[in-house]
């Protein structure tokens, strides 16, 4: 089995239980999570465990459950293979994005990773609106994104397609591989070091669970069949945390239909760095680039430097971020607005028990 620190562990996690008196509790790490059920992996083995009712009870929301990659502390039960969950620790990171579907509500696809790995196909048209999306939500979970074009040997013009991938990915690092010839593969090794946790992301069939099997030189992921060619579906369902022998912990993710930002939209200030630092030198403080004198961002575009699908792109990020922003705003006033009916009754009830 694996020692907390092959697990990620670290003096982040270990502050956090320094003053607790109980010490019938272990750290354990969320390895997998099906429907409520966890797996969860600590130096004494694996074991099961679900989530105490306490804790459903006063999560606020999804942020407050645990979700593959966090740390928590559990405690075990005599004899079997599970625990209970006491306590979830404070996030390094997370990555996270809108549920899917109209429903307001924020899922984690992994906590405390260091590095995320944005995994497209050069073989498919690949799609530079969608990764822009990719890497404004990746820039907002703490971690480093870093773009893995992968099936190069399906490819013959990777030198334009890469040319056009920088222009779209200012301060991210591009990798190319092949995870069938295994090219451009061990480059990504020296970043998978002892301690970092890294996640792999990006649509159904790119090649994410073939990557991680040539990093682990065995098949620990099932990957889609060469006859499978139903194209919808995922070969990978769950998230699964994977551990790299005297290396990183690696998170498999399933194939991601849509990618809708939950964040602040600071992550967006970050993939559009290119945009932002241009409209420094717009005449206007509040230059909205459309048709204002002196727009150093239509200057750009009219030079050929900037390409207006990205400027669309960026706007478009940013409206979808305001109407998130708005929604949160909405849920909150109306938790707040349950807090208080409660706190109100709560008095009543007390009151009434007093004057009794
Ligand atoms: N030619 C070629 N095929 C590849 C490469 N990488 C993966 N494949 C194939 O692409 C298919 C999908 O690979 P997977 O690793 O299952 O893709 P995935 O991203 O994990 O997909 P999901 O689990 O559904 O999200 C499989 O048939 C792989 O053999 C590559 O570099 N070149
Ligand atoms: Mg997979
Ligand atoms: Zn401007």
């Amino acid at each position: 089995m694996y020692s907390l620190e092959d697990l990620g562990w670290g003096p982040f996690f270990a502050e956090q239980t320094k003053d607790l008196p109980d010490d019938d509790l272990d750290p354990m790490r969320v390895a997998e999570e099906q429907r409520g059920a966890y797996v969860l992996w600590s130096p004494h083995g694996t074991f099961e465990a679900v989530i105490p009712g306490r804790m459903l009870h006063e999560a606020e929301g999804r942020n407050d459950l645990p979700a593959v990659g966090d740390w928590l502390l559990a405690r075990r039960l005599p004899g079997e293979p599970r625990a209970v969950v006491e306590h979830l620790l404070r996030r390094r990171s997370a990555l996270s994005r809108k549920v899917a579907g109209e429903r307001t509500d924020e899922q984690i696809m992994a906590a405390n990773v260091d590095l995320i790995y944005v995994v497209a196909s050069l073989n498919r048209e690949l799609n530079l609106r969608r990764l822009e999306r990719y890497l404004a939500v990746t820039w907002d979970s703490g971690a480093t994104p870093v773009l893995v074009l992968n099936k190069a040997d399906l490819c013959d013009d990777r030198d334009a397609i890469l040319h056009d991938v920088e222009a779209i990915a200012p301060g991210v690092e591009v990798l190319v591989t092949s995870a069938s010839t295994g090219e451009g593969i061990e480059a990504l090794r020296p970043t998978l070091a002892h301690g970092i946790t890294a996640v792999f992301v990006g649509s159904s069939g790119v090649g994410k669970s073939s990557i991680i099997n040539h990093l682990l030189e065995r098949e620990a992921q099932d990957i889609k069949g060469i006859r499978a060619d139903d194209k919808g579906r995922h070969t990978t369902t769950v998230r699964q945390m994977l551990v790299v022998p005297g290396g990183a912990v690696i998170i498999d993710t399933p194939g991601l239909r849509e990618l809708a930002i939950w964040d602040t939209g600071e992550g967006l200030g970050q993939a559009f760095a290119d945009i932002e630092d241009l409209a420094e030198g717009c005449g206007f403080r509040d230059c909205s680039h459309s048709s204002e004198p002196d727009c150093a961002v239509q200057a750009a575009i009219g030079g050929g430097t900037l390409d207006h699908g990205r400027l669309e792109s960026y706007r478009k990020l940013q409206r979808e971020q305001t109407f998130i922003a708005g929604k949160k705003d909405e849920r909150l006033r109306a938790e707040e607005q349950k807090k208080w009916k409660q706190i109100a009754k709560t008095n009543r009830a007390r009151l009434k028990a007093q004057r009794r």
